[in-house]
């Protein structure tokens, strides 16, 4: 196993809905984020929702900056020794909510080019990484790809969760990067070249994912934001630090 720290940029969500769930009630004029895990800090403009599990349980705490923050116990747990929190290794559990109660809530993502986006659900989140929150990138992650089309495809899978048409439809793949051989829209391309299904089509993902990541890794070169036309490798550090100091992301370690 490897026992080297992984270090990910948090990125915040902010909930900008006017009526909050029944449980979130109390904290409703509270700033309350969804926090989520991720490697890629210079794809965040092209976000267009944000994964829960809706089956997973996440918390609500408060941190030593008086924000609220949703993710799983465990995340809070790690958080709570990075400085996140008032007392070292302590949290206060505020409330407790499953995906599927977080499933629907209006936010506003940092860089992202849609003025708000919803929180959806995946079924491939896993509750031991990251906070159980992923962003979704579905121009350059196959992942975000085939589970938005999951939603986009499955009426039944909308109705289940209370999702309505407009958190769903209206949201495309945002060309956001270029990536030689593979054009501005690298996860489509590949997951409609391997005519996977749907998110649980691991083999074929695990393939898209390889074809895709390393080539936008060391190949990317960003079409939108302040850093158009610069390679990914260049500015993806500047970019996570931009946020950062906006107060729209941080460092999180496990
Ligand atoms: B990445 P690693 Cl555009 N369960 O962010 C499943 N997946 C999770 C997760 C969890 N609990 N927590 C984080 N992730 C995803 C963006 C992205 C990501 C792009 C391309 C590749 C990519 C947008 N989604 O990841 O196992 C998050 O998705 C490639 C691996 O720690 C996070 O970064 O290496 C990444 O997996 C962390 O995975």
């Amino acid at each position: 196993e490897n026992v080297a720290p992984q270090e990910y940029t948090l990125i915040k969500m902010k909930v900008i809905q006017d009526v909050l769930p029944e449980k979130l009630h109390k904290f409703q004029d509270k700033p309350i984020y969804l926090v989520a895990a991720t490697l890629r800090p210079e794809t965040m403009y092209g976000q267009t929702n944000c994964w829960v599990h809706p089956d997973i349980k996440y918390v609500l705490f408060e941190t030593i900056n008086n924000e609220y923050f949703i993710c799983t116990r465990r995340a809070a747990r790690n958080m709570s020794y990075q400085n996140f929190t008032s007392k070292n290794g302590e949290y206060q559990v505020l409330a407790e909510l499953s995906g599927e109660e977080i499933i629907g809530l209006k936010l506003k993502a940092p860089l992202c080019l849609n003025e708000f986006v919803y929180a959806l659900p995946m079924m491939t989140i896993k509750e031991d990484k990251g906070t159980g929150v992923v962003t979704s990138v579905p121009s350059d992650s196959p992942d975000d790809y085939a589970a938005l089309n999951d939603l986009k495809k499955k009426k039944a899978l909308r109705e289940k969760y209370h999702i309505s048409d407009e958190m769903v439809l209206p949201f495309e793949p945002i060309p956001i990067m270029h990536i030689e051989g593979l054009g501005n829209l690298a996860a489509p391309k590949v997951c409609e070249e391997l005519k996977i299904q749907s998110q649980n089509d691991t083999l074929k993902l695990q393939e898209a994912k390889e074809r895709v990541y390393l080539k936008g890794f060391y190949e990317g070169v960003l079409i939108v934001g302040a850093y158009a036309d610069k390679k990914v490798q260049k500015v993806k550090k500047k970019i996570q630090e931009h946020m950062i100091k906006a107060n729209e992301a941080t460092i999180y370690q496990e």
